[in-house]
């Protein structure tokens, strides 16, 4: 799984990830965006809570994610989880979800970039949600309930902190070395 603050490049790194190693790959924000551009109820709860930069409750995300785990694609070509979990109770769940269906984690990858970096990043990017209020309160809620998740990894040894600074290329380089060593 990759973890990181919100703008640091995790759906840019995971595509790569995904192509370069043929695994699955679980953008929950991908999941969420479908849900709102098609109009379903999720997306009709979720696409305030986006909007503001809020996280979407806990419940409807372990939810989502349980459902695509227990698919049999997860099995046969294992997964990448990009921005899932977010918050302790999300990551327990995952360690739930994933021992009931026999399945193990083996890298939490962290995709370390500053704060005014991710800002000017996100500003560029200039989806939707990117209005400077709702930036900030994410990058708030990053602090507050995502942050602490990288000792609920490090005690666990799984954790791989990456500086996700320089280009795509680059970052994506140091990313095969991490991840090399894991699944050799
Ligand atoms: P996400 O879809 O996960 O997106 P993100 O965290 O905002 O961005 P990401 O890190 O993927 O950065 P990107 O590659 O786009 O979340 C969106 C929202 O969904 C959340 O705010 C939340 O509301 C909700 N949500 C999702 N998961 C949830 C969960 N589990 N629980 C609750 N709510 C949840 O890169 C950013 C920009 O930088 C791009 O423009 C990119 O081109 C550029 N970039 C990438 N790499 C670069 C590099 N090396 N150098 C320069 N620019 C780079």
């Amino acid at each position: 799984m990759i973890l990181g603050r919100q703008g640091s490049g995790k759906g840019t790194q995971s595509l790569r990830i995904a192509d370069a190693y043929g695994c699955v790959h679980v953008s929950t924000g991908d999941v969420l965006r479908a849900a709102v551009s098609e109009g379903t109820e999720l997306g009709l709860k979720a696409a305030a809570v986006m909007e503001s930069g809020g996280l979407v409750s806990d419940e409807i995300m372990n939810g989502i994610v349980a459902e695509r785990l227990a698919k049999p694609d997860i099995g046969e070509r294992g997964v990448l989880l990009d921005g899932f979990p977010r918050t302790a109770d999300q990551a327990d769940a995952l360690e739930r979800i994933l021992t009931d269906l026999g399945h193990s984690l083996s890298l939490a990858i962290n995709l370390d970039v500053p704060v005014d970096e991710v800002t000017d990043r996100m500003m560029a990017r200039g989806r939707s949600d990117d209005t400077e209020e709702a930036i900030r309160r994410r990058l708030q809620l990053y602090e507050e309930q995502t942050a602490p998740l990288l000792d609920w990894f490090e005690e666990r040894d799984l954790l791989a902190t990456i500086d996700g600074l320089g280009s795509e290329g680059v970052v994506f380089e140091r990313l095969r070395a991490v991840i090399a060593k894991c699944v050799a």
